[in-house]
């Protein structure tokens, strides 16, 4: 079929007027912000007059919307957001998109005053989605796409005392076949804009070189600057001529130590700051160095969002994230999937993170047409003036950035013959940053070898130099020569990401595995409210035709940049001080820093039974340098006398002095480890006989139904006795990605075995002289596997004890138990936790790192952790004893016996749970629940990348497990 002409917005050409890309800088030439209310008009095709362009046009029936923003995002006024990770929401059929096009056109009056009529004058946008055109006082300026980029259009000759600006946005265009991230399609004008004066003899663009020789101590300086100038470093005593190299003793920059020299340049016209941080970045012996030295990433994918504006950040907005990064030790930055606004870069360079700065690409959706990848853009030479047009202007845009240590040309785009050409318009251009792109996993043309998501094993074999052939990997000799880092792994979506110590591990153990960057910084949860109550909302919330649900929110922050247990645990495994006990009496303190020594901390040690303090004070701990372990002795204060209680030693690296992101004592590391075992108190919760009637049986403190169903304990009555249960509402990474979008309610491998509908067929009751023997068979509907189950029931001083034993009869070969435990329900006035044992955030198996074991009091209510999409969650780890209580005080002591156990307490069942959508659905019913758990299942990162590495699964096998139950009165 012939197929029509492409409209404007579907021609390929990047941009059309605009100005050549340059350099972001401040400068003491004169600037205007127009952020402002704008007068704007949606329209639902992309076919309407543009005749609103003309200054004369009347928009007085225009409505008005904030510029910077998003107008899908502005209460439903105009359209809703949309999410869809790898599909695109329209047919695919590049260059041509919908005629159902949402079309904002925007008008904005400006009077400049007495703007000065010598030099020049330019507008800037630094970022418009998708497509723009721009009309200054009815004369057409130019057109522009490449949505996180900035465009400058020269307005000298336009400009008049009174100005209309006039701008058409189209939501979809060909750019948008190349822009296709995992994110909510969020149109309009959202990054500033600006009216810049350009004075005679300013600056049309500089590049500051600024390298590092470790060897010798020394920086080198050289700004190349059109029109020439003099650079002026007053602190290093530089004043030269632009184009002029200098070397001289510095202080190197690093993420760690994030020197920076305050300069400037200075021409003719414009005088411009300059921030100068001397480091250099090379590739040696497989491994990226940074001034001489092998650098870990410990990183994030950071996209720009927040809950309300989407996209368009405020200052305050990027400089919390910094400083959440930097409190947690995080020290890398992938700038998932595009140039961030570059306020965020200036934060990278003054607090140190080391940036991967990637470029505004990715053309997912093709993954999914027949054959795969069918007309790539990627692969298209048509394609590549525009795609190289996006490295240009994140390069250029971007080039000064001391933090940029690496550039990124995008994102899942496939393979093809325009990441040639990119690659090759950087190394013209900058040969100081190595070329990393994650789908040339070939390293044909980059020097970054990166797949993302890669399992231990495969990490390992990386590391060990072993990685062989796969279907869709040739390793080739420059790719065996490239260093690796994972460019995502680690899921952080809902409960998890579980598997990170291993990772780390492994970072550390091998020099050419560099460490990662876990997927992602943030949930993009959306606000939504309903009876008056508010939840983040997800994909297929604002009705949607096709969606991801809440594959969007997979952040180590919740959607109000709250931390979420994974951050806390993230925190904890790349901490850069790691204090253990490695032999008795001794202290091992190893500096994980690449750079810097341990100046920067003091150390703390308290000696800590059942959860009291002692006795503290400070540690002396020597000069350690990057890299470096000593070891220290214990201090000679001794466990306090009570034997009946464990001794901890807690050992806490803080910060001695404040810095810019954090105050003196902010905590950086700490470590952990047995001083003294408790003695084991015989608990004989023996020697009470139990007491037969007609229609109950009587142990102690507990009644029984007659078939041996726990009724009551004390004063407290049990709903659904003490029953063994296995089942956990699904984490996001219990489940596959593909498995889980089927239709929400999905069919994994647990509910399908049934471990949610157990049935408890009674077996036997036998009533011994001291002892309620109940022998069970659970089972579920259909299975032939069961769980012989006995739960033998005694009593004494001591309280009411349970010995539970269980054993799986049948083929439970291939299976893992979501958790094994009993569930009771209780009265609902209970209301409070206090317990020793691990805290005070949620652990499972493999995320457990950052729990200590302590004395801890927490409310039910805030037990739970509050994921987006509600799930498994608030497990308390290896706790030892808990009182659960009311607000009277009265309720429940459990003990372990013999070993530590799991917990958690709900207001809702754990089917309630699993059928919950969005928190306001989870809503109080008429008990707690108390999950006493053996253990859990880890959690993995199934959701996208390994499940549970098999030294943290919960294999079905002989299990014992005992508990004592007393109540407070
Ligand atoms: C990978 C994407 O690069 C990232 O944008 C995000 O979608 C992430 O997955 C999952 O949340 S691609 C995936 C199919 C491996």
């Amino acid at each position: 079929m012939p197929r029509r002409q492409p409209l404007e917005h579907e021609t390929l050409q990047p941009w059309t007027g605009a100005l050549p890309p340059r350099a972001w800088q401040e400068s003491d030439a004169v600037r205007v912000l127009l952020n402002d209310n704008w007068k704007f008009r949606l329209s639902a095709t992309a076919a309407v007059s543009d005749a609103f362009a003309a200054s004369t046009f009347d928009d007085k029936s225009w409505d008005k919307i904030p510029v910077p923003s998003h107008w899908n995002l502005q209460d439903g006024k105009y359209g809703l957001p949309a999410y869809q990770n790898i599909k695109f929401p329209f047919p695919v059929d590049a260059p041509y998109v919908p005629a159902e096009n949402p079309t904002g056109d925007y008008r904005y009056e400006f009077d400049l005053g007495s703007w000065s009529k010598e030099g020049s004058t330019v507008l800037r946008f630094d970022g418009v989605e998708s497509w723009c055109k721009v009309w200054l006082n009815g004369v057409l300026l130019g057109t522009s796409s490449g949505s996180r980029l900035p465009v400058e259009f020269d307005i000298t000759k336009t400009l008049a005392p009174h100005n209309v600006l006039a701008v058409r946005v189209h939501q979809w265009s060909a750019a948008t076949y190349i822009e296709d991230q995992d994110q909510w399609w969020l149109p309009g004008i959202f990054r500033d804009v600006t009216v810049i004066h350009r004075p005679v003899g300013s600056v049309k663009d500089h590049f500051v070189h600024q390298s590092y020789d470790h060897v010798s101590g020394a920086g080198t300086l050289k700004v190349d600057c059109d029109p020439a100038g003099r650079v002026l470093v007053p602190e290093l005593g530089i004043d030269m001529a632009t184009g002029e190299s200098i070397t001289l003793p510095v202080e190197p920059w690093s993420a760690e130590v994030p020197r920076l020299y305050e300069g400037e340049l200075v021409t003719s016209g414009e005088r411009v700051p300059l921030k100068i941080g001397f480091r250099t970045v090379v590739i040696e012996d497989k491994v990226i160095k940074v001034n001489g030295r092998r650098v870990l990433f410990r990183g994030v994918n950071r996209h720009e969002f927040h809950p309300d504006h989407g996209r368009a950040l405020d200052n305050e907005t990027m400089l919390a994230d910094v400083l959440l990064m930097k409190r947690h030790n995080i020290n890398a930055v992938r700038t998932s999937h595009y140039p961030p606004h570059p306020h965020f870069l200036d934060l990278c360079d003054l607090y140190g993170l080391w940036v991967v700065d990637e470029g505004d690409m990715e053309s997912h959706g093709f993954e999914l047409c027949t054959p795969k990848w069918n007309n790539n853009p990627i692969d298209d030479p048509d394609w590549e003036a525009a795609l190289v047009n996006r490295t240009e202007r994140m390069v250029e845009r971007d080039k000064n950035h001391p933090s940029i240590v690496i550039w990124s040309l995008g994102n899942e785009a496939g393979m093809g013959c325009n990441i040639g050409a990119m690659t090759q318009w950087i190394r013209d251009r900058d040969t100081s940053r190595p070329i990393h792109y994650e789908r040339d996993l070939e390293t044909k043309y980059v020097d970054i070898y990166s797949e993302m998501y890669l399992d231990h094993q495969a990490v390992e074999a990386i590391g060990k130099d072993i990685e062989t052939d796969r279907a869709d990997l040739k390793v080739s000799q420059r790719h065996r020569d490239a260093p690796y880092f994972l460019c995502e792994y680690a899921h952080a979506m809902g409960n998890g990401p579980g598997g990170l110590t291993e990772y780390m591990e492994l970072f550390e153990k091998h020099p050419r595995t560099q460490g990662g960057f876990v997927w992602e910084w943030i949930d993009h949860g959306m606000p939504k409210r309903e009876n008056g109550q508010t939840y983040y909302a997800y994909g297929g919330d604002f009705g949607e035709e096709i969606h991801d649900a809440n594959f969007c929110c997979d952040g180590l922050v919740f959607p109000d940049r709250k931390p979420s247990p994974g951050l806390i645990e993230y925190a904890k495994v790349i901490e850069p001080v790691v204090i253990t006990s490695e032999a008795e009496g001794k202290i091992t303190i190893r500096n994980r820093n690449d750079f810097a020594d341990l100046s920067a901390y003091s150390f703390t040690w308290r000696l800590e039974t059942g959860g009291k303090v002692v006795a503290e004070g400070k540690l002396e701990v020597p000069h350690v340098a990057a890299g470096e372990t000593v070891t220290v002795p214990v201090p000679s204060a001794q466990p306090a006398a009570d034997a009946s209680e464990e001794s901890f030693w807690v050992v806490s690296a803080t910060l001695a002095k404040p810095t810019l992101w954090a105050d003196a004592g902010h905590e950086v590391a700490w470590g952990q480890f047995a001083a003294a075992k408790a003695v084991a108190v015989s608990a004989t919760s023996t020697g009470t006989s139990p007491i037969v009637t007609e229609d109950k049986i009587t142990l102690g403190p507990a009644t029984f139904s007659p078939n041996g169903t726990l009724l009551s304990i004390g004063d407290l009555a049990v709903t659904d006795g003490a029953q063994l249960q296995v089942y956990r509402a699904e984490t996001d990474n219990d489940w596959r990605y593909d498995e889980r979008f089927v239709d929400l309610t999905p069919g994994g491998a647990w509910r399908r075995e049934g471990f949610n509908r157990l049935h408890h067929e009674p077996e036997a009751v036998e009533v011994t002289e001291d002892a309620v023997v109940v022998s069970t068979r659970v089972a579920a509907a259909s299975h032939d596997r069961t769980l012989a189950t006995t739960y033998r029931w005694t009593a004494g001083p001591h309280g009411l004890r349970l010995d539970l034993t269980v054993d799986p009869e049948g083929d439970w070969s291939g299976l893992v138990l979501p958790r094994l435990g009993v569930t009771l329900g209780l009265p609902k006035s209970l209301a409070n936790v206090e317990w020793y044992g691990a805290g005070p955030g949620e652990a499972y198996p493999d995320t457990c790192r950052a729990a200590k074991v302590g004395k801890y009091a927490l409310s039910i209510d805030d037990m739970q952790t509050p994921y987006v999409f509600p799930q498994e969650n608030g497990s308390r780890m290896d706790v030892r004893w808990a009182h659960v209580t009311g607000s009277d005080g009265s309720g429940l002591s459990v003990r372990g016996e013999g070993g530590v156990f799991a917990l958690t307490a709900r207001r809702w069942t754990t089917e309630q749970l699993y059928a919950a959508r969005h928190t306001i659905d989870l809503v109080p019913g008429p008990n707690v629940w108390l999950d006493l758990d053996v253990g859990h299942n880890g959690v993995g990162t199934l959701a996208c990348g390994p499940g549970v590495l098999p030294q943290h699964q919960l294999l079905p096998k002989h299990t014992e497990f005992s508990v004592v139950f007393k109540s407070i009165p």
